[in-house]
Parts: C-alpha cells; sequence; structure tokens
C-alpha cells in the first residue's frame, strides 16, 4: 500500500485508523472522506467531504490521489440497521459495491469490515469456527455475509485483492460508536466517570467477542501487508482478542472504582441481537495465515481506557 483511501472516514474506526495510517505510511498518503466535514481529519493530510454511494466523486478521488488500497468503513451498525433495513442494505452494500468496481477498474486492493455480526442462531456459539454456518438474522449482517461473499467474488472473478476481518465490538475513546449492540462497552467507561452509575441496555450474562482499538487498527495493516501467497482466506478472518459479559466488564471497573454501580434497563432489539451472536471465536486461521495475536486483554484495556477517558472529560 502507497496511496490510500479511506471512505467514512469520520466513524468510529476511520478517525483513528486515518491518524495511525498516516503515522506508517506519511501523511499526505492517506486520503480521508467522509460525508461530513472532518477538520481533524482534514488538518493533517489530504481530506475530500464526499458520499461514498457517489460512484463518480468517489472514483475521481481514486484518480487523483493515484490510490492503490481503498478502505471501505462505511456501515450502519446492527441496532440501527434493524430500525431502517432498507436504508442499512441502501448504505452498506451501496458503499462495497462502489468501493469494489473502483478498485476493480483502478487495481486497488479493498479492505472493508465484517464482523461478528456475520454470524446468527444457528452458528456454534462457543470457538465459532472460521468456515461454519452463517445465518444471521439481521440486516446488518445479512450485509456482513453479503459483503464478504462479494469480496470473495471480485477476488476470484477480477483478482481485485479483497481482504477483510469479522471485527468484534471495537472500544475506543477517540469517537464513539453510534448504532451498535456492543456499544455498551464503550458507554460504561465514559458514564463510571462521568457520572459513577451506568444502565445497562444488553442482559447481564450474553457474552460477545471484544476488541481494542489499537490491536483492531494493527489487524487492519497486518492482514493488507499479509503475503498474499499464504492468505487461504480472504473474507473474512475470524479475529478474537477478549470475551465478556456485562457483569464482567463492571466487576473489572468496580476493582478500580468500588462506588460505580450498574442497573439494567434491557432494549429488547439488543437483547435479540445479542443473544444471537457467537460467544467467542476461534481466530486460529488469522493467527496461522498472517500471523493474528492481540496484545490488550480486559484488564489493560479497562485500565488504558480509564486514564484515556478521565483525560479527555476532564476528571
Ligand atoms: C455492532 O454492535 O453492531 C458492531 C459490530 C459488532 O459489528 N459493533
Amino acid at each position: 500500500m502507497k496511496h490510500i483511501l479511506i471512505v467514512g472516514a469520520g466513524g468510529q474506526i476511520g478517525s483513528e485508523l486515518t491518524v495511525y495510517l498516516r503515522s506508517i505510511y506519511g501523511n499526505n498518503n492517506v486520503v480521508a472522506t467522509d460525508m461530513r466535514d472532518c477538520p481533524a481529519l482534514a488538518a493533517d493530510g489530504p481530506f475530500e467531504q464526499l458520499d461514498a454511494l457517489n460512484t463518480e466523486a468517489v472514483a475521481s478521488v481514486v484518480k487523483r490521489y493515484k490510490i492503490d488500497a481503498i478502505f471501505n468503513l462505511v456501515a450502519l451498525l446492527s441496532a440501527t440497521g434493524e430500525k431502517n433495513p432498507q436504508l442499512a442494505w441502501k448504505i452498506n452494500i451501496g458503499a462495497l459495491m462502489n468501493a469494489l468496481e473502483i478498485a476493480r477498474e483502478n487495481n486497488c486492493a479493498v479492505f472493508t469490515p465484517s464482523s461478528i455480526g456475520a454470524f446468527g442462531p444457528t452458528t456454534p456459539k462457543d470457538m465459532t469456527p472460521q468456515d461454519t454456518i452463517m445465518q444471521p438474522t439481521t440486516m446488518y449482517g445479512v450485509c456482513k455475509v453479503t459483503g464478504e461473499m462479494l469480496g470473495n467474488y471480485y477476488y476470484q472473478r477480477f483478482g481485485v485483492d479483497a481482504r477483510s476481518v469479522r471485527f468484534p465490538g471495537i472500544i475506543s475513546n477517540v469517537t464513539l460508536p453510534g448504532g451498535g449492540t456492543t456499544d455498551y462497552a464503550v458507554e460504561i467507561y465514559y458514564e463510571a466517570i462521568k457520572t459513577g452509575k451506568f444502565v445497562c441496555p444488553v442482559p447481564s450474562d450474553v457474552y460477545m467477542d471484544m476488541i481494542y482499538m489499537p490491536d483492531a487498527l494493527r489487524a487492519c495493516v497486518e492482514l493488507m501487508e499479509a503475503d498474499p501467497a499464504k492468505l487461504v482466506h480472504r473474507n473474512s478472518f475470524n479475529i478474537a482478542s477478549m470475551s465478556f459479559t456485562p457483569e464482567i466488564i463492571y466487576a473489572e471497573l468496580k476493582k478500580r472504582m468500588p462506588e460505580f454501580t450498574m442497573t439494567y434497563d434491557v432494549d429488547p432489539v439488543k437483547k435479540a441481537i445479542a443473544e444471537s451472536w457467537p460467544n467467542k471465536l476461534d481466530d486460529s486461521c488469522a493467527r496461522a495465515e498472517w500471523g493474528w495475536k492481540p496484545e490488550w486483554d480486559l484488564s489493560s484495556m479497562t485500565d488504558d481506557m480509564l486514564e484515556k477517558v478521565r483525560i479527555k472529560l476532564g476528571k
């Protein structure tokens, strides 16, 4: 990768991936784009405000900056997707199809995230294998499975170097996620510091895979830089780091903040989604094919999140 385009750079992943990629590949070689203006991203490198569904606009940026790798991060997440499934399909698949077609015409590689949301209630829940039953019951999941198949199709049919990981819920302290089922695991840190209380929207005993942002960013680069000859899979790799329930993350926070309290007001949509997803993925193919290895666990992440969020909130 020499000249990189990030589509959807203003979101939770993009706002940090842009900075991370610029630190590796050089500020001027990473072009950030988003629907909204993003002054922070425009301050230290090229930024273009554009609609990811506008094929001409995206293609023109690809040509102008001689892009050779596209990171398509545009997505409506799982809970929002259930409020407007038609819009979720239009945006999630529309942006991906644009990225793949433009990549085909301009000889670019493509990274697009899949998710634990690509799995459903018929998938084996524990140590979910790389290749297994994928029958999601959300529109977000339907888009993710479709996206994985499109990535493989474009690789096999047109030679587009499309690669992807199935992200767990991503925990971060720069840009808040929005509309996801795993968002609670970010919000809990902010509320613990702001108010000392948190009302959890998912059931106390539901396990979901989670990952800390620094590991998620590293996974994107390591997969895209991996030797293609070693890749048996492409779209999309299970990656795992930690898996916990709301009670487990609550206990981790209580160790450091004994006064902190958590109660539940379970959202039925998030409950159904969370219960349909795996408890823990088996990431042995990612480890074997491109050397994936997480560096953060719940304890080290909690120390870091509390420190960073306290600084951010001035507390
Ligand atoms: C969501 O909760 O929708 C996302 C995801 C796990 O893909 N964070």
